[in-house]
């Protein structure tokens, strides 16, 4: 064993080990640019633009995702009253994502403008 032959080693392992950690980001943060899993169903898209939800009212399948995305360069949140949709406070450009696992419609609104409103109903 002399001590070049260890480093060798040792930068080796530094590499492929960054390397993994930077896979990871990668698919971390494609993840949530997209807005979905590789492993869930169809995602609707709702855009939240003009302080409006576009569309206000999708209709979907259970088990269908739907991801909203503020357009808006003010703050914006995704608000049911059943409480099932609960989204924290979403700046220019952040996604919420809720995959619906019951059936029937579910209204919703943002918690900052409550008069801005959208349903989603699921069949
Ligand atoms: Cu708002």
């Amino acid at each position: 064993m002399n001590a070049r032959y260890l480093l060798v080693l040792l930068s080796i392992s530094v590499i492929v080990i960054s390397a993994c950690a930077s896979q990871q980001t990668a698919v971390q943060t494609s993840d949530k640019t997209i807005g979905r899993s590789a492993e869930s169903g169809k995602a609707v898209a709702v855009a939240i633009r003009g302080f409006k939800f576009v569309p206000a009212e999708v209709n979907i399948k259970v088990g269908e995702k739907v991801v909203w995305t503020n357009e808006d360069s003010a703050p914006h949140t995704v608000e049911s009253a059943d409480g099932d949709l609960r989204s924290d406070e979403l700046s220019t450009g952040d996604t919420y994502s809720y995959t619906f696992t019951k059936s029937g419609k579910h209204d919703y609104i943002c918690g900052i403008h409550p008069s801005m409103k959208g349903s989603v109903t699921v069949q």
